[in-house]
């Protein structure tokens, strides 16, 4: 019988790891600069979505303009302070029984490649110690357009020569849900939001315990 999961894609930031908080602290920061609080709910909406859009969400909410010389100068500035922060990530920090997951992927001969939205996604992998593990990083230095977009799942597809239809993706923000039904991929949400959920094909809400058999009897039985 031919496989449903031919290849799976995995979003880094809410599915390998955590750097929310980091974001949204670094983001915090930045806009109490010009006396902008970024709530927690405002921010939710940030998952997910490039350095760019980000950045142009804020000042929006905030009713600020900005020109592209001093939006290029808070970018920086912002990432610096999350940069900071991520140096302190270990192996401990991958989430728990990713790695089994992967594991099994290996002894299935299943091929998997990493698809983030952030530019630093090979500073992050390195840090919690995946870099070996993915033969095929696409990331934010590698599309002009993020999530919702689903270039960079669609060049990751290409990379691995998978069928889109029966390749998985994992994402935790409803930005990386939409790319991937976009692109015509399988699409699994990923942790504790709902909005992701409401539109994936199938979800987990964490790694524990779960298999290729957990993913494709989900999205079998869900579908
Ligand atoms: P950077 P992912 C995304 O990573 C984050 O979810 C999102 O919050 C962040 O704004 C985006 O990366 C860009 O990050 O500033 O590091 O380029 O979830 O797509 O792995
Ligand atoms: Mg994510």
């Amino acid at each position: 019988m031919e496989k449903l999961i031919q290849a799976c894609i995995f979003d880094l930031d809410g599915v390998l790891t955590e750097t929310a908080h980091l974001h949204y602290s670094s983001w915090k920061r930045l806009a109490a600069e010009w006396g902008f609080d970024l709530s927690p709910e405002l921010n939710k909406q940030l998952k997910g979505v490039s350095r760019k859009a980000s950045l142009d969400l804020i000042l929006k909410w905030s009713d600020k303009t900005a020109t592209d010389e001093e939006k290029a100068e808070m970018m920086e500035r912002k990432n610096q302070w999350y940069l900071e922060e991520v140096d302190k990530l270990t192996p401990n920090d991958c989430l728990p029984y990713a790695i089994d997951f992967l594991d099994e992927l290996d002894r299935n001969n299943i091929p998997y490649a990493l698809g983030s939205g952030s530019k630093n996604a090979k500073t992050i992998l390195a840090k919690i110690g995946l870099t070996q593990r993915f033969k095929w990083i696409l990331d934010g230095n590698d599309v002009q357009i993020g999530k919702p977009n689903p270039k960079l799942f669609i060049k990751a597809a290409e990379a691995m020569n998978s069928d889109r239809s029966k390749t998985v993706v994992f994402e935790d923000a409803e930005a990386g849900i939409s790319a991937a039904l976009k692109g015509g991929f399988l699409a699994v949400s990923f942790g504790r939001d709902e909005e992701p959920k409401r539109i994936s094909h199938f979800h987990l809400n964490s790694w524990e315990g779960v298999s290729l058999e957990t993913v494709e009897l989900g999205l079998l039985i869900e579908n």
